[in-house]
């Protein structure tokens, strides 16, 4: 199959660099966003999001004109959809922006064109795009009726890149590739193998979507593990980090690190997707979801718990006297990424209960976030480090690693990635 046009729909942090790789391959290629100023900035050749080198591979992508965006549809002979799919507030998926993205894609398509879902999805998410297209285009035949004869493909391919790799991975991961029929499979592979340096393995759509899922919720019970071996160690005067470099020299053991929590908007979502499919049955992923979504108030009581004893240490002191320092807020290291962000909420949290001063050290933004600008300030980490009585290591930033606990005029240091050293 030839694919000369290529539709992506939804310019985010997935769909912009699929868009541009598959546009670096010289394909033609229209982005659609609903949002007017992410498509004005795209057609300038600059982006909205942040992740290295891809202001680069979009501004040459945008320059020789390859890929162009737009907020309403056009015709093209594969679609790939790569919007959001939050969950609501009892942790049920929505999928209203895929269902958006249907009905508007659906009056442009046209027999032999191929759709692929690549937003993270729960079971059965690509059946129900399906009938969302079908229900739009009445004239056309779609997989769930016509089988290997449907004039439409449809298949679910999930992304599965890392942030802050995206473009290595795009081209060098593995991908699952899961049609509805064998057919559309097989044409969803021609599209990737433009790109796609790692092997294409074709399933069916409903384990591609179980796949994903599966692999982001591994993560998180694992995760999660650390994170309770934190809480037992703390209360038995354990070092957790030694017990896990210990416990690793076992051939079999590989603990991941405990933290304040898990962040980002994959991790602590789409094991929900697998709950509210089944559950009576996940009842690890939903325990593993809750050990992970208690971490932060966990690292606050730790924080009150400092204060307490740094006031009981200096009687003439009172919690207003006292300037509290996070070092980092981003959800991950050496980002700039604050979304869903443990260390964002710590922060909250503190700013609403602590009288004194709030210093944030953030290496890898310029100015704060609205919600922290008015209760907090931006240091860098040496006036914290001057300043700070007590201070709370949320984010394990290469510029924070290894720094000796004497550096800091303080005794009372809560270390939540144990990098800071003795
Ligand atoms: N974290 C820990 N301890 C660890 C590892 C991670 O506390 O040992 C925390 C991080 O600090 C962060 C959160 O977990 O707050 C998530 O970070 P991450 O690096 O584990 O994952 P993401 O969210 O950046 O990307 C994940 C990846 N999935 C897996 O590794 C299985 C990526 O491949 C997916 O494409 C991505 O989710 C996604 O889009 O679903």
């Amino acid at each position: 199959m030839s694919f000369e046009t290529i539709s992506v729909v939804g310019l985010g942090y997935i769909g912009l660099p699929t868009a541009a790789v598959f546009a670096s391959r010289k394909k033609k290629v229209i982005g659609v966003d609903v949002n007017q100023a992410a498509v004005d900035l795209i057609n300038k050749g600059q982006i909205h999001i942040v992740e290295p080198d891809l202001d680069l591979v979009v501004h040459t992508a945008v320059t020789e004109g390859y890929l162009r965006a737009t907020i309403s549809p056009e015709p093209a002979d594969a679609f790939l959809i790569a919007v959001p799919t939050p969950f609501k507030d009892d942790h049920q998926p929505d999928l209203s922006y895929i269902e958006s993205a249907s009905r508007a894609i659906g009056p442009v398509l046209k027999s032999g064109d191929l759709v692929i879902l690549e937003s993270t999805s729960p079971v059965g998410a690509t059946e129900q795009m399906s009938a969302w297209l079908a229900e739009c285009r009445p004239d056309l035949t779609f997989p769930q009726h016509a089988g290997e004869e449907s004039d439409i493909r449809i298949a679910h391919c999930p992304e599965r890149v890392l942030p802050g790799h995206v473009l290595r991975e795009l081209v060098q991961n593995d991908r699952v590739i899961g049609g509805m029929t064998d057919r559309c499979s097989k044409a969803a592979v021609s599209l990737y193998q433009i790109f796609v340096e790692g092997e294409c393995v074709i399933t069916g759509a409903r384990t591609a979507e179980m796949c994903k899922l599966t692999e982001n919720s591994f993560r998180d019970v694992n995760i999660a593990f650390a994170n309770e071996l934190s809480i037992i160690c703390e209360e038995l005067d354990i070092n957790v980090w030694e017990l896990i470099r210990l416990a690793n020299r076992h051939p079999r053991v590989s603990i991941l690190q405990p933290g304040p929590g898990v962040g980002g908007h994959c991790i602590a979502v789409d094991p929900w997707f697998i709950v509210s499919k089944t559950p009576d049955l996940a009842n690890l992923i939903r325990a593993a979801r809750k050990v992970n979504d208690s971490k932060p108030e966990w690292v606050v009581d730790k924080v009150k718990i400092a204060v307490a004893s740094f006031l009981q240490a200096n009687p003439t002191k009172t919690a207003s006297d006292l300037t509290v320092a996070c070092l980092g807020l981003a959800f991950k290291p050496d980002i700039d990424d604050l979304r869903e962000s443990p260390a964002m909420l710590i922060s909250h949290r503190l700013s609403a209960i602590h009288p004194g001063r709030l210093l944030i050290v953030e290496p890898n933004i310029k100015k704060l976030p609205r919600t922290l600008e008015n209760s907090c300030e931006l240091h860098d980490l040496l006036s914290a480090q001057e300043k700070a009585d007590i201070v709370v290591l949320l984010v394990d930033h290469k510029q924070f690693k290894g720094i000796k606990l004497s550096s800091f005029r303080t005794p009372w240091v809560v270390d939540t990635r144990g990098v800071i050293s003795n």
